[in-house]
């Protein structure tokens, strides 16, 4: 019989992609790598496989609404993580139920397009500022997203530093520009931006092509860490090591772009 209250609960808000490579179902694994027990609120029903995505259906934002009530006023939810939103209606839902149950480890992903360039933000890229970005832990724009939040042309360490400032300044408590899309073939750089400085994260870079869903990984990761009490640096440098060793040990599925292993041990 299990004891009351033995996992934290992480609530997952973002996309269900049925190839279970990024979104929710991706989600779901990381949080439980990560010894949490996920539930998740699905915001669009994508049409995806390892090759692309093939089409969005929004969930109307009545509907995350709902689904987001029904488990926070029943689970002690101890931190939320963000990512595909597909709507300002859901993003404005969403900032209302995270301000009225008072959740503050949230971490926002502020995911705009698939990698293979489908759009998965509709209108809510401007609410997301306005309304989630206040309420933020932590936002984790990858080189695009940041270049899209702030008009920055992020192209290298200083123009990420700049842009993760200028995101600062949209109110959220720290903020990771993940640089492993840039063209550097030796290493991936993260910054991380937080009210007492700059501090990088860098590994080398895997070359692989199973990195579909790494941002959802790294923010799930994150969302788990803050739960468990780490501080944002410690949090981050974890989500880093966890998401380099899934791209990793990444089982090679599918014909495009595979999934990562959610599961990988500790010791490659
Ligand atoms: O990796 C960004 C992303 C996030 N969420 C969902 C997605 C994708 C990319 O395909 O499908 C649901």
């Amino acid at each position: 019989m299990g004891s009351r209250n033995s996992k934290l609960v992480v609530m997952t808000v973002a996309g269900l992609d049925p190839s279970a490579g990024a979104g929710i179902l991706a989600d779901i694994k990381t949080i439980a790598a990560f010894g949490c027990y996920g539930v998740g609120v699905t915001t669009a029903l994508t049409f995806q496989n390892t090759l692309g995505v093939f089409g969005v259906r929004p969930e109307p934002a009545e509907s995350v609404r709902r689904q987001m009530e029904l488990l926070l006023s029943d689970f002690n939810v101890v931190a939320i993580k963000t990512g595909m939103l597909a709507s300002a209606d859901s993003v404005e839902v969403v900032a209302d139920q995270i301000e009225r149950f008072g959740i503050r480890n949230v971490v926002v992903d502020p995911v705009i397009v698939s990698s293979s360039g489908h759009d998965l933000a509709g209108d809510s890229v401007d609410a997301t500022i306005r309304r989630l970005f206040p309420l933020a832990a932590v936002v984790t724009p990858n080189v695009a997203e940041a270049a899209r939040l702030t008009g920055i042309a992020v192209t290298g360490r200083g123009s990420m530093e700049l842009a993760g400032r200028r995101i600062m300044e949209m109110g959220p408590r720290a903020v990771v520009v993940k640089g492993g899309d840039l063209e550097d073939n030796e290493s991936a750089i993260d910054l991380l931006i937080d009210p007492s400085g700059i501090s990088a994260f860098e590994t080398v870079k895997l070359v692989s092509n199973n990195t579909h869903g790494t941002g959802c990984a790294f923010s799930s990761a994150l969302a788990c860490l803050l739960a468990q009490g780490l501080n944002v640096t410690d949090a981050v440098s974890k989500a880093k090591e966890y998401v380099f060793r899934a791209i990793q040990s990444a089982p090679g599925l599918g014909r495009g772009k595979g999934p990562l292993n959610h599961f990988a041990s500790k010791t490659p």
